[in-house]
């Protein structure tokens, strides 16, 4: 039966392509530049690696979803970098090396003080008209901002000097995920010393390249429609495949508040990862959550049902576990146990300290501590 013209068509959710990881990499183009960047990232990670340092992967800012590959339109995101740009520079100050892997023109540690739309670096500056014979003024910082700026200036400085701080930019999500797995297999011999930090806001949706438009859409057909398909879920590769050993933390971001616990305990029990940190995307300047396990994944291990309730058949040492039936039999599956801490800023004691405290030092001090009992669990 054919519909009358007025009714609109929906499309099948069935036409869309699902992309596992895999389909996924065979099938899209990886991005020009990427040999570069990654060997970049091999140098500094082998680096690194040879003195012992820990090196730490902090993703930052939004990734785009162009909409013709002559790209003039993109698909965007809120996030501007704060978070990541913030973290990097208190990972640096707790004597890690620092991978920035960040949206191109996104926020970066230490410029990051000086935006251009909060504090555009020009109002800092003066200039003196000259007093000696060659006549040229010189520009100097206005007194009132020094004392700021000094350490500020410090801490990218011993960056700079230490070669501390590595800096990679992406722009579409496309890039992002092929730098992700290219950059974790390097990362990979710096075993349980390497850090994933993933908090750059990841695109859920994208166009592949068969869907994509080659030349500037037109606007005379007067609408739009997009049909996106799912961005795989490349956590799951980079934690049981990629980089087995290290410390992976990713960011759980959401509007509705109820959903952050439940959301993350849900990311820990797919992935199989060491931590999840929930932000409110309202609250996250100044309230986090952080998610965890309380004992490492167990996943996957069944043991028959003896006597009703018997708790004891996986050993005292074991988790609680939950009673199922498979194939008609009775089973104990172990239950993922978890536990929340709440970071708030204004539980953050100040101890005479003026000025702002950021959250990410508050974050950093909490990570720095998880990572240690992770390295010295594994001697
Ligand atoms: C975050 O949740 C970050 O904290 C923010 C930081 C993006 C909120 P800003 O750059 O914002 O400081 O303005 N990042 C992860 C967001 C995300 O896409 N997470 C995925 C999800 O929630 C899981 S990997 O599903």
């Amino acid at each position: 039966m054919s519909l009358p013209q007025h009714i609109p068509q929906v499309h099948a959710a069935s036409s869309s392509n699902q992309f596992s990881t895999e389909s996924y990499f065979q099938t899209q183009r990886p991005p020009t530049g990427l040999d570069e960047k990654v060997n970049r990232v091999t140098a500094f990670s082998d680096k690194w690696r040879q003195v012992g340092k820990k090196v730490v992967l902090v993703t930052s800012g939004g990734t785009t979803v162009p909409l013709e590959s002559n790209t003039v339109r993109f698909l965007d995101n809120f996030s501007a970098g704060t978070r990541g740009a913030t973290s990097a520079e208190y990972f640096l100050k707790a004597g890690y090396a620092v991978i920035f892997l960040h949206r191109l023109h996104s926020l970066r540690p230490f410029s990051r003080h000086y935006s251009h739309s909060l504090n555009p670096f020009l109002d800092l500056l003066t200039i003196t008209e000259s007093t000696s014979p060659d006549g040229q003024p010189s520009v100097t910082v206005d007194k009132k901002y020094t004392a700021t700026l000094i350490p500020i200036l410090q801490a990218y400085h011993t960056a700079r000097a230490q070669g501390t701080l590595l800096s990679i930019d992406f722009q579409t999500v496309n890039e992002y995920l092929w730098l992700l797995r290219a950059i974790a297999k390097p990362m990979s011999t710096l075993g349980r010393k390497g850090m994933f930090y993933l908090a750059a806001a990841v695109s859920d949706f994208f166009l592949p390249d068969d869907k994509v438009a080659e030349h500037k859409i037109q606007s005379n057909k007067g609408t739009l429609s997009l049909e996106m398909d799912q961005v795989p879920k490349v956590l799951r590769p980079l934690v049981q495949e990629w980089n087995p050993e290290g410390y992976i933390v990713s960011f759980k971001l959401e509007t509705d508040q109820a959903l952050l616990i439940p959301k993350s305990r849900a990311a820990l029990s797919r992935y199989g990862h060491q931590l999840v940190i929930g932000n409110d995307l309202h609250k996250r300047k100044y309230e986090v959550v952080f998610v965890e396990r309380k004992q490492q994944p167990i996943g996957g291990i069944l043991a028959p049902r003896k006597g009703k309730g018997d708790q004891r058949l996986l050993g005292a040492e074991t988790p609680p576990v939950a009673e199922i039936e498979l194939d008609g039999e009775k089973m104990f599956k172990p239950v993922e146990e978890y536990s929340e801490k709440w970071l708030r800023l204004a539980d953050v004691p100040r101890d005479g300290r003026e000025g702002e405290i950021e959250i990410e030092e508050v974050i950093i001090q909490e990570l720095v501590d998880r990572h240690e009992k992770w390295i010295a669990a594994a001697q």
